[in-house]
Parts: C-alpha cells; structure tokens; sequence
C-alpha cells in the first residue's frame, strides 16, 4: 500500500486545513517546493497536491508552484483543484503531472467527464469527497444530494480508473479514517481506491492496510506528517508490511487527539446552539495539554449527572462548562452518555483510556450526536 503525502496549496503556500473549511488553515511552509523535495528525501513515492484556491475558484491558480514541483522531483505527481477544461488537462499532463484529479466536474460536467476518461484514461483519478456519505465539491463548499457509493460505481461504469475517497468530516482532524464509508466504498467498485482524511497514527495506517484486499491502494497523509505525530518513514514501513512502533510518544498522540476532541466539542457547542465561548474551549485546549483524559471527561461529564471522578481545577473547568448543557434533550444525553461513558469511564486507569483505535470510536460517537443536534436545532 502506498503512502501519499498531500501538499495543499494555498496563495502559494503549502497549508493545511480542518474537514476543508477554509477560514480554518494552518501555514506549514512558504516554499511548497521544499516540501515536495522533502517528502520525496523522506521516502514518499508518490506526491499528492491540491490547489484548493483553484477548487474554489474553479480554475487552477498556482500552475506555476505544480511546475517548479515536477519539476524538482522525481516521483509522480497527482494534482486536483480546479480542473474543469480539456486544456488545463493537456497543460497540466504537459508539464509533466502523472494523474489529474477531477472533483467538481465530474458531477457537473458530464460531457467533459466523458471525454476526460475516454481521453485520458488512466491519467485521471476522480475525487470523491464526501459529507455525510454525500459527495460534495467547489472546494467542499456545496454539498449535492448524490451518494458517495452510488457515484463511485457511476464513475466506474463511465471507466474511471481510479477513485480518491476522502471523508470530509475526518480531514484535517487527525481522529482516524472512517473505516465503515471506506470499506463500503472500495467494497462498491472493482477499481482502486486511495484513502484520505483523518490519519494520525500508525494504527490507522494498519487499519486501513487491513482493507486492502476490498481494493484501497494508498492512503493520502496530511496533517499528521505536518504535526509530526507520524514520521512519514515509519507509515511508509507500516503499510509495507514492517514492524514499526509508534515513535511518537504517547503524551504526543493524546495531546493531538485531544486537540481534536476539543474541536469536535465546539461543534457540538455550535450544532446544540447553547454556547458559544469558544475561548474558553481554546483555553480549556490549552490547558488540557498533554492530557486527553480531561478533554474526553470533560466532553463526557456534560450533563452533570455524572462527576468527574477526580477533582482538579481543569476538570472543575471543563465539567462546568458541560453542566450548562442541561438543556439538551435527554434521550441525545443518554446516547452521548452511554457511548462515550462506557468507553471512557470504564478505565480503571485514567491515563490509560484510548487504546490504539478507540479514539474514533469516541470520534464517531459525538460525530453522531452532532448530526442529531444539528437535525433538530434546523427542525
Ligand atoms: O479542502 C478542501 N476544501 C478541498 C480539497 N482538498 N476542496 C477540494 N479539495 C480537493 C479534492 C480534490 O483532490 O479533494 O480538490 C480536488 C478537487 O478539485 P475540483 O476543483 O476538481 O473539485
């Protein structure tokens, strides 16, 4: 399986952002380029790169920072963002891009699509970005109706070749792929698909790896190459199959996963309507430092039924600010409440409470309620 390091492309720069909301971005480097020659000193055989000023826009904007990138290495490189027109195809292929990655036109465009994959073959690869199990485009700011399954096998049938599969809700956001989405999608077609979204340890990468026989062939790598949670060596060795242990420490891991956990916990804020004191969450985010227990406590100890078991300031701090929930309805408590308590509490030993994959179990849990909250807060 092959690991793909993805360099976004913003104003020039390489960035990352969170489930691709744009006013959410992190500047990793001003010379996009060394990044590229960097991933490929570190071992990558592949580089993924995406103009997400183009997939917004519509038309690619830093043609120029692709070139100076082909140009400077000498693994293959895939691009997407903003290719609508056979002759930003024939320029891109020009100077030297291995793949195209088509998002917005394959489900705007047919004719275009059509004559793309007649056309380019396997030089294409078309992006399936979903939210909610719904493929979404122009820079993941629509979202149609159309079933990220249903498309993959429309895509097939139309003779793409090759699929990216990147859930939305996980990009960005370090909290594991969303294996289920995955394995359905890959499990839907007979072409190879290419994991994207959520990778953060190596325990996702053998995750992922276990699914290779349904037909996923690499898994694009973000943000935690960026963070350094994962050395990209060591995921490289992961998926080939070597033994590898996690080499960044786990007081790391946790403070990263608690990181995410924090920015799920905004959105329940946001999607349940009652608070909005973002500050303090950052604060609380901050303060949580390496520890992610009090972070997933306090994203638990919400409704106040159930105290923290241990009584520092911090979970003084951040169970207040779930006691103020007591207005969400209670059966949506009991579903937070049983997936996230029996998971959580049930740790004997409070530092020991994410084993390898369980933080996207919790991820999925409160992922869940989200949706819950944010159908009513629109009923
Ligand atoms: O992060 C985003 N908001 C984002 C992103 N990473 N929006 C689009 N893209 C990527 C897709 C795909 O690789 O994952 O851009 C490409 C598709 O672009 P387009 O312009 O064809 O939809």
């Amino acid at each position: 399986m092959e690991i793909i390091p993805a360099i976004d492309l913003r104003e020039g720069r390489c960035v990352r952002l969170v489930q691709g909301r744009y006013e959410q971005e992190t500047v990793y480097s001003d010379d996009p380029v060394m990044v590229a020659k960097h991933w490929e000193a570190e071992g990558a055989t592949r580089l993924h790169v995406v103009d997400l000023d183009g997939a917004l826009s519509g038309v690619p904007q830093h043609l120029e920072v692709v070139r100076a990138i082909v140009e400077s290495v000498n693994i293959p490189v895939q691009f997407g963002g903003g290719i609508r027109t056979e002759s930003t195809i024939e320029t891109l292929l020009a100077m030297g891009v291995d793949r195209v990655i088509l998002g917005t036109s394959a489900v705007s465009d047919n004719v275009f699509l059509r004559n793309a994959l007649n056309k380019y073959a396997e030089r294409i690869i078309i992006s399936i970005d979903a939210n909610d199990g719904r493929v979404a485009t122009r820079g993941w700011t629509e979202v149609t109706e159309i079933l990220a399954i249903a498309f993959a096998q429309e895509m097939e049938r139309l003779g793409a070749q090759r699929l990216i599969f990147t859930d939305i809700s996980r990009d960005g956001m370090l909290s594991g792929p969303n294996l289920k989405h995955l394995r359905e999608v890959a499990e839907a077609v007979y072409i190879p698909v290419i994991a994207s979204g959520g990778i953060s340890r190596l325990s996702h990468i053998r995750a992922v790896k276990a699914l290779e026989d349904t037909g996923i062939e690499g898994i694009i790598i973000g943000t935690a190459l960026y963070t350094g949670t994962v050395k990209l060596k060591d995921c490289i060795a992961v998926a080939t199959q070597q033994q590898v242990e996690e080499s960044t420490s786990p007081e790391e891991l946790r403070r990263v996963e608690t990181l995410a956990l924090l920015r799920l916990a905004e959105e329940l804020h946001e999607a349940a309507g009652f608070c909005h004191d973002h500050h303090r969450w950052r604060a609380a985010a901050d303060l949580a430092g390496g520890s992610i227990v009090t972070a997933a406590r306090g994203l638990i100890v919400w409704s106040g039924e159930r105290p923290p078991t241990t009584s520092t300031e911090m979970m003084n701090r951040l169970s207040d600010l779930y006691l103020k929930t007591g207005d969400i309805p209670p059966e949506i408590g009991m579903k937070l409440d049983d997936a996230m308590r029996i998971r959580l509490l049930a740790s004997s030993d409070p530092h020991v409470i994410f084993g390898a994959d369980e933080g996207s179990i919790v991820m999925d849990a409160a992922r869940e309620l989200i949706e819950e909250l944010r159908k009513r807060t629109a009923a």
